[in-house]
Formats: C-alpha cells, sequence, structure tokens
C-alpha cells in the first residue's frame, strides 16, 4: 500500500516540494545558506572588524564541508571570543533560577557536569550534540548562515538542530539579531534535552515536510513565538521558554515585565501574527506546559490539507509516508 503511494506520489511530485526522506539527504543544505556568514552586511557589528570576519569564514568552511555522521570539528575559542561567552553566561545564569521554566533549570547543571558549561569555557558542539543524542536522540549539525525556513524545519524533522558555532561580536555582548552559540547553547541546547519538548519540535518539523509555501511561513512563525519566544505558566508565574529570550540578557527581564503583551497561545492566531526579527518582541504567547502547546499544535496540523501524511521511523532514520485521504 505505501509502495503504491509512494508511486503516485512520484506521478505528483510537481505539486509536492522536495523535501528530505534520508537524514544524510540534509547533507544538502548547506550549499543552500541564504546570507552566508563570512558575508556579513554593512550594519553588523563586525562588518569593520577583520579579526572577526576572518573568523566568521573560518566557521562558515566547517559547516559548509560538514557531512552527516562525522564529529563536528572542535574550535579553538579566542580569548576575546571566551570573554564575550564569559559575559553572556555569567549575566544569564543569574536571571535562570527566576526567570527560566523549570525543565531548563532542571538540564542546566546536567550541562555543567557533562559538556564543559561555564563561564571560562566555550562548549563544543559535539559534546553537546552527544549529550542531546543521549536524553532525546536530537543532534547538532553545524551551519554557515540562515537556511530556508523550508530546509531549517526539514531538520527538526528528523531530530536534526542546525547550529552556528562562531560567536556575537564582543562589542554587543547582551542582544544580538542573529543567532549565535550562545543563543544555540544557552537557549536552545537544555530544552532539546527535555524529551516533551523534543517531540513538540520534532512535530513542527514533520507538519512542514511537502508543504506548501503558505503553510511553512505559518509553521515558521509558530516556531518562533514557541521554540524561540515561548513563555510557559508555572504556578500562575511566567518563566520563558524560547530560546531567544533565554540567550539574551536584555530580553529575558523585558519579557516577563508588563511592557510587552501577553495573550495565551493559540495556533491558528499566532500562525498568522507578524513579528519583528531585530528588536525584543511586542508580543508573546503564553502556553500552560510542553504538552499543551504540543497537543494544540498538532491538532491544528491537522485541519490543513496534505495528500500524504508523513512518520519518522527512528531505526532507519527515514521519513515514511502514508496515504490518507
Ligand atoms: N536575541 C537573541 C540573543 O541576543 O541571544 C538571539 C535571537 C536569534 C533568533
Ligand atoms: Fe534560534
Amino acid at each position: 500500500h505505501v509502495q503504491d503511494f509512494n508511486s503516485q506520489v512520484k506521478q505528483n511530485k510537481e505539486s509536492i516540494p522536495w523535501f528530505p526522506m534520508r537524514i544524510n539527504d540534509i547533507d544538502q543544505f548547506a550549499n543552500r545558506v541564504l546570507s552566508y556568514g563570512a558575508e556579513l552586511d554593512a550594519d553588523h557589528p563586525g562588518f569593520t572588524d577583520p579579526t572577526y570576519r576572518a573568523r566568521r569564514k573560518l566557521f562558515a568552511d566547517i559547516a559548509a564541508n560538514y557531512k552527516y555522521g562525522e564529529p563536528i570539528p572542535r574550535v579553538e575559542y579566542t580569548p576575546e571570543e571566551i570573554q564575550t561567552w564569559g559575559t553572556v553566561y555569567t549575566e544569564l545564569s543569574d536571571l535562570y533560577p527566576t526567570h527560566a521554566c523549570a525543565e531548563f533549570n532542571y538540564i542546566f547543571p546536567l550541562l555543567q557536569q557533562n559538556c564543559g558549561y561555564g563561564p571560562n569555557n566555550i562548549p563544543q558542539l559535539q559534546d553537546v550534540s552527544v549529550f542531546l543524542k543521549d536524553c532525546t536522540g536530537f543532534t547538532l549539525r553545524p551551519v554557515a548562515g540562515l537556511l530556508s525556513s523550508r530546509d531549517f524545519l526539514a531538520g527538526l524533522a528528523f531530530r536534526v538542530f542546525h547550529s552556528t558555532q562562531y560567536i556575537r561580536h564582543h562589542s554587543k555582548p547582551m542582544y544580538t539579531p542573529e543567532p549565535d552559540i550562545c543563543h544555540e547553547l544557552l537557549g536552545h541546547a537544555p530544552l532539546f534535552a527535555d524529551p516533551e519538548f523534543a517531540q513538540f519540535s520534532q512535530e513542527i518539523g514533520l507538519a512542514s515536510l511537502g508543504a506548501s509555501d503558505e503553510m511553512i511561513e505559518k509553521l515558521a512563525t509558530l516556531y518562533w513565538f514557541t521554540v524561540e519566544y515561548g513563555i510557559c505558566l508555572e504556578n500562575g508565574k511566567k518563566k520563558a521558554y524560547g530560546a531567544g529570550l533565554l540567550s539574551s540578557y536584555g530580553e529575558l527581564q523585558y519579557c516577563l515585565t508588563e511592557e510587552p503583551s501577553h495573550e495565551f497561545f493559540d495556533p491558528s492566531v499566532v500562525s498568522v501574527t507578524k513579528y519583528p526579527i531585530t528588536s525584543f518582541q511586542p508580543k508573546y504567547f503564553i502556553s500552560e506546559s510542553f504538552a499543551d502547546v504540543k497537543t494544540k499544535l498538532m491538532s491544528w496540523a491537522t485541519t490543513i490539507k496534505r495528500p500524504f501524511q508523513v512518520r519518522y521511523n527512528p531505526y532507519t532514520q527515514r521519513v515514511e509516508m502514508l496515504d490518507t485521504m
């Protein structure tokens, strides 16, 4: 039955956008980076700093050459880079006990014990990837710059998270609009070790496979307001779980004040909400728990028409397609 359907899919392949079916198909994303890391925009604080530009080129090359299954090359960070990390790490660590969700605070010490997290050391992506794989099957892949939403979300379907390896420019440690290693390792990595959150993230990825451009935009928006900027409730108190909050000293404080607006998470509203990408968010969406946000997302996703359903087979690391209509 699945076989029949696959040949039918082949006939209709014009209408279904390509998507990776096997985990190593993700290698093809590496040469589709939107803004290449070495070519910084003119208003980037590192633009006029030749040392910074040379470092970014090195990181971009690591990512461009990376292939599935290889260990992620280790990088020796410079004293200046370690100092930037130390500033970000120390300031944020003070806020986590009061501002981050319980799941985050449970995992953070485990990263200190197992992956070299600390104020004087930038952890290696490879070590964090091995740790996450052991917790939830998530792995990291180095990425040279921004991927399209379609490619980035497709990675999540395989529990693969594309991670930058460079660090933000030392002149602006407290906020960057661009992802960097502080954002990935402090913001994202801890929660990918949480089983419920890992599953939620994968569901967004699975819903994106072969979806229309319009649907991809909605899913990317849902990702933004949850994985990046989500807030949840704990005993009636707001706590941050979004990575963009957990890696920004400024926004982590701001997001829990009365200054921005807070609304309850409803996928049909969230998926069409516009947002700025270079400033603090004016609006956040609150959910009860990761389980709650996952259930809501999944039931919303089933209302979207797609001529097939997918499921991930972790034994073969392949996506399987099932006929549903
Ligand atoms: N604003 C975040 C930070 O400063 O760490 C990064 C957000 C990347 C989407
Ligand atoms: Fe992010």
